[in-house]
C-alpha cells in the first residue's frame, strides 16, 4: 500500500508537470520545426513551463537569461513561418510576435534597444456579451513576414499573454520564446513602431490587468504597437 501511494503521489504529481503551462520551443519553417529548442533559444522554464509576470525583468525579453544559444535558419521575406507550441494553448489570453533586427550576427545578439516592432497578433473577439480568445486550443502559430521586410538577421519573439489570474498586478501570465532567422530576399520597408523589450509595457495595461471573467469585458485591448504590416 505505501509503495502504491507513493507511486500515484509521484504519478499524479508529473501529470501535473506535464500539463501545466506550456512553451514555444520550435520554429516553423515551411510548415515544420527542425526540432525543439534547435532555431529557438532555449527559454529558462524549458522543463517547468513557468510564466514570466514581471514584465520590467530581463527574463522577458526572450526568457532566456541562461544563455542557451540557437543556429539560424534562412527563410525568404513574404514566407510564412511560425512558432510551435509544447501543447495547445488552453488558458485565456492573446498573441503578439515581435521581431528586432541585429546589427550583425543575431547568434551572439542580446536584442537590447528600442529595436522591436510587431509583425503579428491574435486578439480576443468580443461578440454577443462573451468575450473569445481565437489563440485558444492553438498548437501552431503561423504567420507571414512582409515582403517588404529589409533582408538580415532577426530576432523573433513570442508572447502568449494568459489572462486567467490577470485581475492584480502581475497577475497575467506571459509564455514567451525567441528564435533566431536570417531572412532572405527582402524589400526596403521600415519596421515599426519600434519598441524596448522589456519597457514596452508597465504590467498596468487594460490589456493585460483586467478581470475576463466578471464583468465580462465590453472592449478589449489588445497591449504592444501596431502591427507593422510592410
Ligand atoms: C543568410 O543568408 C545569406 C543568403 O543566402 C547567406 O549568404 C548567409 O550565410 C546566411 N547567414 C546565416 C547566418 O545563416
Ligand atoms: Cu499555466
Amino acid at each position: 500500500m505505501k509503495s502504491f501511494a507513493a507511486f500515484a503521489l509521484a504519478f499524479s504529481s508529473l501529470l501535473a508537470a506535464v500539463s501545466a503551462h506550456y512553451t514555444f520551443p520550435g520554429l516553423l519553417v515551411n510548415g515544420q520545426a527542425a526540432g525543439d529548442w534547435i532555431n529557438i533559444r532555449r527559454t529558462d522554464n524549458y522543463q517547468s513551463n513557468a510564466p514570466v509576470t514581471d514584465v520590467s525583468s530581463a527574463a522577458f525579453r526572450c526568457y532566456n537569461t541562461g544563455g542557451a544559444r540557437a543556429t539560424t535558419v534562412t527563410v525568404a521575406a513574404g514566407s510564412q513561418i511560425g512558432f510551435k507550441a509544447s501543447q495547445a494553448i488552453y488558458h485565456p489570453g492573446v498573441i503578439n510576435v515581435y521581431m528586432a533586427r541585429a546589427p550583425g550576427d543575431v547568434a551572439g545578439w542580446d536584442g537590447s534597444g528600442s529595436v522591436w516592432f510587431k509583425v503579428y497578433q491574435i486578439s480576443a473577439t468580443i461578440s454577443g456579451g462573451a468575450i473569445n480568445w481565437p489563440a485558444n486550443n492553438l498548437a501552431s502559430i503561423p504567420f507571414t513576414l512582409p515582403k517588404s521586410l529589409p533582408s538580415g538577421q532577426y530576432l523573433v519573439r513570442i508572447e502568449h499573454i494568459a489572462l486567467h489570474s490577470a485581475s492584480a498586478f502581475q497577475g497575467a501570465q506571459f509564455y514567451i520564446s525567441c528564435g533566431q532567422i536570417n531572412v532572405t530576399g527582402g524589400g526596403n520597408g521600415t519596421p515599426g513602431p519600434l519598441v524596448a523589450i522589456p519597457g514596452v509595457y508597465t504590467g498596468r495595461e487594460p490589456g493585460i490587468m483586467l478581470n475576463i471573467y466578471y464583468p465580462i469585458p465590453a472592449t478589449y485591448t489588445q497591449p504592444g504597437p501596431a502591427v507593422w504590416r510592410g
